[in-house]
């Protein structure tokens, strides 16, 4: 008998817009995919890559068992092999040469998964070393320092109100093309049209026209890795002008007068030559944007992974705070998920460099060290080498800078284990790869980026079909990965180990263990932190409070309401108020005073996104990478004709690291000077097990981007701006 094809709802996993999927499922395969229409936050909205969420999931090259390296071959083998060969060969590295032999790099997808949103964090404890890295380095580490600084958290992080906002500036983003980052903004294209439609306004800044800055109402090219000096001629204009008003952010804010003295160098006039962007521009912005009745600044990759990502960041909330658009409606505005609670209003204050990595001195960030410096901790010998590396949803070989020389790296370590779907750019080098099962069989709460939504809304999605017999639950293999780490063995009762600690949480609270719904510890871990969250029920004490069940009822997902105002209580500075004005970026700042201009040299690199790719391991989706090449060099209309560069010929393309060759595309939509390459491509590698990607067109954009390039602040890799070569071949 044929089964009935019956409906399900799932959150889309695959980037931050979070977006409720529609799903027809007929028996184990999902046959259609469409926008859920009463999903509470994208009403339907749906990319290319959701409505690819069924063949993303059956994707034949997706790994179904482990696999064991054998005589050099990566080969099928059973879970409980797997992890007790994890469990060997970790244990052995960790007693012969202690815990900081054995990095783990944690990848982009950690904060998609509820398993890396749950356990992630645990893992790294458990593990114990000090050779931590992620893909925030790599992405918006300076964005959590700056707002660690002004704020105290460096989760704090307001997001556009763009529902509700008169003039938005977007610098460094391109959301109608990545949807969105630190903004979960499902149908961003849809909002910024209503914006206009209501009469409101908005500006991109970017070195290429994006398709975000083409429907703008203005567009402001600007020379790559500028932002700071736009920006600190903005700070410097407002001053100037008079325009300064924090409106009820005065009472909490210290040191305006600190940052008025400190960018007073920083004249409009002294800037444009740095930035490219002339005088009057800059003028005119900063005062559209005082004089819009409720705006917002936001920056994105263009803005963090740059040479001063951290002072750049920094500058964009200092203008949403000297406007008084801060924490106030249609302004920027820090959300409040279901799984948080209020904080207390000050704290312990941010700070880094508590210890700082063997080989480059870069201080520790979060826990972590830079990406970058990861082929430096595996190929230097000495104490405190790594021989051993865990990656965790993570392609470094193919997302960090210089990476050729990582690659080579990792396939000199004594051991490497892979945490992936796929044998790819990475896991091609591990001894064993474990891989998660397909996202239909997961459940979902999006623990990361509720704390990004434009509205606080609240979804659970139940795995859309179960595990089959071979498929192990992504907790559990985290969960197994913890307990070897932890010494407990890879046979450890990891479920039992999760509801002890539960016990002890409710414990704590006063709560009862037993009140707790949930299929598993992880489901039971997030019925906790509903309950107990700022709409919880509080194990009963707030009758109509959020819990699992009541999430489990509602498929579309809860709307929690519109952004409400969240200044004091969620500052975690010892003064309980905004630090304006943090000593690392001031001194930065006033270095930035001294620095002479940047050499004009040949070329320099940006990156861009393509909607129907999505970082490195996506592209081995038919339905994503038919049609026209989507890894090409983007170059200048004028500069093309200068080297001979024709559209759809060739460009070879060099650094300091390394060179690739690759079709080039001719526009007048980029900056002179300017060429772009979008990263995660080049797929054919040997050893790697991607029949659809190897066969694409491109070149990974990390074989040019220079590991030496480091925003100091955050140790965030420079990825944006990176000088090259360019010549017609
Ligand atoms: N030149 C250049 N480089 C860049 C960027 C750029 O703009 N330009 N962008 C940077 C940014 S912003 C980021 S976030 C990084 C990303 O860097 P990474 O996180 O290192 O790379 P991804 O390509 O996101 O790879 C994700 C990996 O997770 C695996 N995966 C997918 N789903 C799951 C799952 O459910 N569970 C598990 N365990 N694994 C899964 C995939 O197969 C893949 O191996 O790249 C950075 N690199
Ligand atoms: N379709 C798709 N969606 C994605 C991803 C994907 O790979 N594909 N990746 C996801 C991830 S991991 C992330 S982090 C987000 C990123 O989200 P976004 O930041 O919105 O990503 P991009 O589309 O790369 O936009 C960055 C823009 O910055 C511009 N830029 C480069 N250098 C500079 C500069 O110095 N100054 C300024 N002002 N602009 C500059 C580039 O030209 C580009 O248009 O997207 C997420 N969503
Ligand atoms: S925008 Fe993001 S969340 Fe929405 S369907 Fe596309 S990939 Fe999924
Ligand atoms: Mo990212």
């Amino acid at each position: 008998m044929v089964d009935q094809p019956r409906t399900a709802y799932t959150t889309c996993p695959l980037c931050e817009a979070t977006c409720g999927l529609e799903l027809t499922v007929s028996g184990d395969r999902l046959t259609r995919v469409r926008g859920d229409a009463d999903d509470v936050l994208s009403h339907g909205f749906i990319c290319p890559k959701g409505a690819s969420f069924g063949e993303l999931d059956a994707d034949p090259d997706r790994l179904r068992t482990p696999r064991i390296r054998r005589d050099g071959a990566l080969v099928p083998a059973g879970w409980d092999e797997a992890f007790s060969a994890v469990d060997a060969g970790l244990t052995r590295i960790i007693s012969e040469h202690g815990r900081d032999a054995v990095a783990i790099y944690l990848g982009n997808p950690n904060v998609h998964t509820l398993a890396g949103n749950l356990y992630a964090g645990l893992l790294r404890k458990a593990l114990g070393s000090r050779n931590v890295y992620t893909a925030s380095t790599l992405d918006q580490m300076p964005k959590h320092v700056s707002c660690g600084y002004l704020f105290g958290g460096p989760f704090a992080i307001p997001v556009p109100d763009i529902d509700r906002t008169d003039f938005l500036v977007i610098l460094g983003a391109d959301p109608y093309s990545s949807n969105g980052s630190l903004w979960t903004v499902p149908d961003a294209p849809g909002r910024l049209k209503a914006l206009r439609a209501r009469g409101g306004r908005f500006v991109v800044v970017d070195p290429r026209r994006s398709r975000t800055a083409q429907a703008a109402d203005q567009y402001v090219p600007i020379r790559p890795g500028t932002d700071v000096f736009l920006l600190l001629g903005m700070v410097n204009a407002l001053f100037g002008a008079g325009l300064v008003k924090p409106g009820r952010l005065s009472e909490h804010v210290n040191g305006v007068d600190a940052v008025r003295d400190l960018v007073a160098p920083f004249t409009p006039e002294a800037m444009a030559a740095r930035c490219g962007v002339d005088a009057a521009t800059i003028r005119e912005l900063t005062a559209q944007l005082a004089a819009a009745p409720r705006a917002a600044v936001y920056g994105r990759i263009g803005t963090t992974t740059v040479a001063c990502g951290t002072v750049t960041s920094w500058l964009v909330d200092v203008l949403n705070i000297l406007t008084g658009n801060l924490d106030r409606a249609g302004g920027a505005m820090f959300p409040l998920p279901a799984h948080s609670r209020r904080g207390k209003g000050t704290g312990p204050g941010f700070t880094t460099g508590r210890w700082r990595s063997r080989v480059r001195g870069l201080p520790e960030v979060l826990g972590e060290f830079p990406a970058v410096t990861l082929a430096d901790e595996i190929e230097t010998p000495g104490e405190g080498q790594v021989r051993a590396l865990v990656t965790v949803a993570g392609n470094p070989a193919s997302s960090v800078p210089n990476a050729d020389r990582l690659s080579r790296a990792i396939s000199t370590l004594d051991f490497v284990v892979s945490v992936d779907p796929y044998v790819n750019e990475t896991s091609r080098h591990a001894d064993v790869i474990l891989p998660p099962p397909p996202p239909s069989r997961g459940a979902h709460y999006d623990v990361a980026f509720y704390g990004f939504a434009v509205r606080n809304v609240a979804n659970f999605s139940p795995p859309v079909l179960p595990l089959d017999g071979e498929m192990r639950d992504e907790c559990e293999i985290y969960l197994r990965l913890m307990a070897i780490f932890a010494g407990l063995g890879w046979r450890a009762d990891v479920e039992a180990w999760q509801d002890g600690e539960l016990r002890q949480a409710c414990a704590k609270l006063g709560a009862d263990p037993a009140l707790l719904t949930g299929d598993t510890a992880a489901e039971r871990l997030v019925d906790l932190r509903l309950r107990t969250g700022a709409y919880g029920d509080g194990f009963g004490r707030v009758p109509d409070g959020l819990n699992l069940a009541r999430l489990r009822e509602q498929p579309h997902g809860v709307d929690l309401g519109p952004l409400t105002p969240r200044i004091p209580e969620i500052l975690r500075t010892p003064s309980g108020r905004i630090e304006l004005c943090p000593q690392p970026i001031a001194d930065e700042v006033r270095a930035l005073a001294a620095a002479p201009a940047p050499e004009s040299g040949d070329f320099v690199v940006v990156g861009r996104r393509h909607l129907r790719s999505n970082n490195s391991w996506m592209h081995n989706v038919p339905a994503l990478v038919k049609g026209r090449e989507l890894c090409t060099v983007v170059v200048n209309r004028a500069d093309a004709a200068r080297l001979g560069l024709v559209n759809g010929g060739k460009a070879r393309v060099s650094s300091r690291v390394g060179r690739v060759e690759l079709t080039v595309e001719v526009t007048d939509d980029i900056a002179p000077g300017v060429v772009s390459i979008p990263h995660g491509w080049g797929h054919d590698l040997p050893g790697v097990e991607l029949s659809v990607a190897a066969g694409t067109a491109g070149v990974n954009a990390n074989r040019l981007t220079d590991d030496l390039r480091v925003d100091p602040l955050s140790g965030t890799a420079v990825l944006n701006g990176v000088p090259v070569t360019v010549e017609s071949t």
